[in-house]
């Protein structure tokens, strides 16, 4: 049995969503959208439960590689979505109105050599022609504000945006999916570190046409979200909560029309960094879920 209060490798993960797959054949199926640089499958889990066109929500995790609370969370709620439906009332209703998506290892070859060679690995791992640094940061890769200030041009950064936008095959995809799914109505990207529930923008100070309807859903979802185990959540738009970054994913998703685009920072604020102790995975899976379930529910109800 797939143990989830501990960190997995790749191989695992993998053999875990093949098993949902084998176990739940009516509700789940993995779409492989295309693949890493290094030619790692970039899988999806869709939670249908049939129909065509239905309306979809995005969930994404792991986007930074050393971030392995996320994809761990990420693990749980796959499990969460087969346990729930047909038993609780609120994700059946989420689920027989729409489809959910949910990517676990969105950086799939950053997340091999976390557990490889370097537990901190951040970017993606495509070589950068002229530089013997590695990598483009996958949040500073997408076509909104791209090469705006909040991203640097050096390949040697950690927040290096690459040499264009969508350059990366990993980011790529998912632009490719949204714009041939055509559909979503809600899309979270999930990163740790400093316990925050985001809205766009980040790469300007404009306020997004949707920031209050995105305030007033981000306070109930953080205010979900605490009432588990207390743990107190900032929430506003990225460039005014945490700082201005361009290129970053949920700004690209919102200006292609995605209103509810959020990007969650997992716990902790900064005690414990990246290595985020296993023993906090579950605490953290589940209070995130309440905050997604609030954010699921506000889509259905709006769709
Ligand atoms: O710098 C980032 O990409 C995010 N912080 S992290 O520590 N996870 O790297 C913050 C950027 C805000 N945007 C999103 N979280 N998408
Ligand atoms: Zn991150």
């Amino acid at each position: 049995d797939y143990d989830y209060s501990n960190y997995h490798t790749i191989a695992d993960i993998n053999a875990f969503q093949d098993m949902l797959v084998a176990e739940n054949p009516n509700l789940v199926s993995k779409i492989v959208i295309c693949q890493s640089y290094q030619g790692r499958p970039l899988n999806v889990l869709k939670f249908s439960t049939g129909g065509t066109s239905k309306p979809g929500i995005w969930l994404d995790t792991g986007i930074h590689s050393r971030e392995w609370v996320t994809q761990a969370s990420g693990t749980w709620f796959a499990k969460k979505i087969v346990t729930d439906y047909g038993r609780d009332a609120a994700l059946t209703a989420i689920l027989d109105k729409m489809d959910i998506f949910l990517e676990i290892v969105t950086n799939p070859d950053g997340c091999y050599y976390t557990h490889t060679s370097n537990r901190m690995w951040r970017k993606t791992r495509k070589p950068n022609p002229g530089s013997s640094c590695i990598g483009t940061d996958p949040n500073r890769n997408w076509d909104a504000g791209f090469g705006g200030p909040g991203a640097s041009d050096s390949p040697c950064s950690e927040t290096y945006r690459g040499p264009k936008a969508h350059s990366e095959s990993e980011v790529k995809s998912i632009v490719d999916f949204v714009k041939s799914h055509g559909n979503l109505k809600t899309f979270v990207s999930i990163h740790k570190n400093s316990q925050m529930l985001l809205y766009p923008y980040g790469y300007t100070r404009t306020t997004c046409k949707d920031e209050s309807e995105l305030h007033n859903l981000a306070r109930k979802a953080i205010t979900d979200l605490a009432s588990l185990y207390g743990t107190s959540y900032r929430y506003g738009s990225i460039i005014n909560t945490i700082y201005q970054a361009s290129g970053g994913t949920i700004d690209w998703t919102y200006n292609h029309g995605i209103k509810n685009s959020y990007t969650f920072e997992l716990r902790d604020t900064s005690h414990y960094g990246f290595i985020l102790p296993a023993n906090q995975i579950l605490p953290t899976a589940k209070e995130t879920w309440l905050a997604l379930m609030a954010i699921m529910e506000h889509t259905k109800d709006n769709t």
